[in-house]
Parts: structure tokens; sequence; C-alpha cells
């Protein structure tokens, strides 16, 4: 079996707060809010693909940290990773998403999440807590 292509996210934080970002596509996913990021392309790093997306999606430059939570399985092409991520330049606008929101510790039980980021959430809450 060939290796699972990686789906990198990013656990933006900055002030005590977490970047969320609600998806547009495909419709069964459309109005469900998720950790920004996309696709890693041939040839790139986990590293350097949420770099283009997080400039492409949001129009925004950051620094990619290490690796938050476990590897969710998405099919059996798909394995989906989320990483640490400073904002470094740029203020988050939603080029890509149909919002986007930047939520509190407090929060982040209530959103509607994508179903395959809720696994993340005990760590994001000791990400939020850490903040
Ligand atoms: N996904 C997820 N949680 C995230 C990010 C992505 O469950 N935090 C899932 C949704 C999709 C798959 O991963 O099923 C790929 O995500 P994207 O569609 O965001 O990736 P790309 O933007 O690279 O896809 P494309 O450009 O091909 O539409």
């Amino acid at each position: 079996m060939t290796e699972r292509r990686e789906v990198a996210a990013a656990a933006l934080t900055q002030n005590g707060r977490l970047l969320i970002a609600q998806r547009t596509y495909p419709p069964e996913l459309a109005g469900l809010w998720e950790l920004p990021g996309g696709k890693v392309d041939e040839g790139e790093t986990p590293e350097t693909a949420l770099s283009r997306e997080l400039e492409e999606e949001l129009g925004i430059l950051c620094s990619v940290g290490s690796r938050l939570g476990s590897e969710v399985l998405l099919d059996h092409r798909y394995v989906l990773r989320a990483y640490r991520v400073v904002l470094l330049d740029g203020c988050p606008a939603a080029h890509e998403h149909s919002a986007i929101r930047w939520i509190e510790l407090d929060e982040l039980d209530a959103i509607d999440w994508v179903a395959h980021d809720r696994e993340w959430l005990p760590d994001l809450a000791e990400l939020l807590r850490e903040e």
C-alpha cells in the first residue's frame, strides 16, 4: 500500500486565543469549523505546505512549529496532522473560508467542529491553558 498523503492543519494561537476557520466545501463540511490548512504537495515538507496554505487562505506569514496531538486518519488516502503555529506578519482574513474567528479556551467545546478536528480538543485546551 502506498503511503497516505498528509493534510497539515494549523493550531495558531495568539494572546490566549486560537484561530479557527469556517469551511465552504464540500457540502457535507460547509459551515463547520476547522484548524486551517491543506494537503502537502509533492516535494513539500509539512512546514512549507502549511506556510503556503496559510498565506493563500488567510494572507498571513507564519512559523510552523512542533506537532500537536495525534494524527487522525481521514480515509485510506489521507492522514491529518496538526502543528503549533505562530503568526509572524499580517492580519488573518477569510480568503477561502466563509469566516474566521479567534476563540478562547471556554469556547472550544461549543464550536461546530469538522468531526476529525474534535480529536484535538484536549490538546487545544492544553495549548490555550499554556498561553
Ligand atoms: N480536513 C479536516 N480538518 C482540517 C483540515 C482539513 O478534516 N483541519 C480535511 C477536509 C478535507 C481534507 O482534509 O477532507 C483536505 O482538506 P482541504 O480541502 O482543506 O485541503 P486543500 O485545500 O489542500 O484541498 P484542495 O485544494 O484539493 O481543495
